[in-house]
């Protein structure tokens, strides 16, 4: 049921959704979808939550406390959570528990620091009419935000946007993915427990093309931050152009992870396992170009496909999963069809590419070999367990590899040569390059990619500055200037 006006209300919607259990296809639960009336209740509400209600006058240091209050509060669940995101997504589960919630609860905290601390800038100006003058800037919460989240990690998604957003001050309404909407409705109860005042934070479930789409042309909403696919990127984009109104883009990528014929091979077999597997290639940064020196091809491959077979797909919950389950039906349909296409396009299958038998959307860890960069296992995303392998000849040729990409949001470098790791850095067209290791996740790292990746940065002193507009202010004094 939808939560707003500091209280859980399904209004007058009686559309429902299912939520669907991707290990054994089963309904988990039926939720009341927000419709076009709650999310213009919960809109105004939050606008007046800000205008002319409590959230509004609550400073820096009173909404600090709330947010370490509430990083509290889910470390305390952090089993609850971490069984949803689980039960919800398919994700084994030490992945919630080792990377989604830690990163939570550290992004509240990091924020919870910054709500005080949000200065402007004093700038000297020249005199006006012959009288002195005195110019600053502050910085004021963008308004009411809302935050749509995807479902491969709504949890640490969603606290990338709640918690900058909140420690400014502005209002935020979040609509969680239809398909894992479990740990927003647990985040909305543990927001009221922390403190927040009635408006500061609302969750209105519902499917994209209802509730998103109406979230997203609501005149109320001031900023619009979004994680999720290109296509759906460009309707909020479009949806935003009325009024100018802010947004922030996450749209996923087509990461490449290039491997040089000095690095560790081993910790780079094992980094760039993680890259391309980890939450099931459910990820956004996941490094699923991978472009290896043509002399260590055939050793750095097999300890790949070593790795690939290591991995043990089942269910979330039972000891010694590695890999767990796709989001949904949809989801493992268009992994399937790459995975034909890879084929189909002449790229060797060198280990996975069978969904199992039996009930769940399984898809077997694979990778491709001996592939080029224009195959479209190349070129596309394909948000699923399916790495590409790309041999290279030369230093420039991996980074022209590398840059012919319509994205641009990870890459990751394997090197033990300090220099060609800091230059080559410099020369990826990416929003963040990781050097031997993959995608290394804090919040006080800028995060967001251009190209089709996307627009603006979440997190660190970005995530501030995308949730607040900055004003200036210049006064004429009325002081005699020295002589
Ligand atoms: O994404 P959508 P989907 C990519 C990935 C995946 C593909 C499709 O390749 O296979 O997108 O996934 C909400 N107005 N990524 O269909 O539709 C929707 O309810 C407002 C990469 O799930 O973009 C959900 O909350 N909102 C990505 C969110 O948008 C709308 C993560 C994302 O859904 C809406 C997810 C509308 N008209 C998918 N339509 C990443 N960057 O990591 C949908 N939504």
């Amino acid at each position: 049921m939808p939560y707003f006006a500091g209280r859980w209300d399904s209004g007058r919607s009686t559309d429902t959704f299912d939520v669907i259990d991707p290990v054994t296809e089963r309904r988990l639960v039926t939720l009341t979808e927000a419709g076009p009336a709650e999310v213009d209740a919960a809109v105004s509400f939050a606008r007046s939550a800000l205008d002319d209600g409590e959230w509004g006058r609550t400073d820096g240091a009173a909404r600090g406390r709330m947010l370490n209050r509430l990083a509290d509060l889910i470390e305390e669940a952090t089993e609850l959570f971490a069984t949803l995101e689980s039960l919800d997504i398919g994700k084994p589960g030490f992945e919630p528990r080792a990377i989604d919630l830690p990163q939570v609860i550290q992004t509240f905290r990091y924020f919870a620091g910054w709500a005080d601390k949000v200065e402007g800038r004093s700038i000297p100006t020249p005199s006006y009419m012959g009288r002195p003058t005195h110019s600053y800037t502050v910085r004021e919460p963008v308004g009411v935000v809302a935050a749509i989240t995807p479902w491969n990690s709504p949890t640490m998604i969603g606290a990338w946007k709640i918690a900058p957003a909140l420690a400014v001050g502005c209002a935020v309404i979040l609509k969680p993915p239809e398909d894992a909407p479990l740990t927003s409705l647990l985040l909305a109860s543990l927001v009221e427990e922390a403190g927040f005042p009635a408006g500061a934070f609302s969750v209105l479930p519902g499917r994209g093309r209802g509730t998103g789409q109406a979230l997203i042309d609501h005149p109320g909403v001031d900023k619009i931050s979004f994680t999720g696919s290109p296509e759906t990127g460009y309707k909020v984009a479009v949806a935003a152009a009325k009024g100018f109104r802010r947004t922030t883009l996450e749209l996923g990528g087509k990461s490449p992870q290039i491997v040089y014929a000095d690095a560790d091979l081993e910790q780079a077999a094992q980094g760039v396992g993680i890259g391309i597997f980890a939450n099931q290639g459910e990820v956004c940064a996941a490094g699923s170009r991978i472009l290896v020196a043509r002399p260590v091809y055939e050793e750095f491959v097999e300890r790949l496909v070593g790795h690939a077979l290591n991995v043990k797909l089942g269910d979330p919950f039972d000891e010694g999963t590695t890999m767990g389950a796709l989001i949904n039906e949809g989801q493992v349909t268009r992994v399937s069809r790459y995975i034909d296409l890879g084929l189909k396009e002449g790229a060797s299958l060198l280990v996975g590419g069978r969904r199992p038998e039996g009930k769940g959307y399984f898809v077997e860890p694979t990778l491709f070999g001996d592939a080029s960069n224009s195959m479209t296992i190349a070129r596309q995303e394909i948000f699923g367990p399916v790495g590409t392998i790309i041999p290279f000849d030369s230093e420039q040729q991996a980074v022209a590899i590398a840059n012919d990409s319509d994205y641009a949001l990870a890459a990751t470098l394997w090197t033990s040569d300090v220099n060609r790791a800091h230059g080559v850095a410099r020369q990826v067209k990416a929003g963040a390059v990781a050097i031997n290791g993959w995608a290394p996740l804090n919040p006080r790292l800028p995060w967001g990619g251009f190209k089709l990746s996307g627009l603006g940065r979440e997190l660190g002193w970005s995530g501030i500055e995308a949730n607040t507009e900055e004003k200036t202010v210049t006064a004429v004094l009325s002081y005699p200037l020295p002589e």
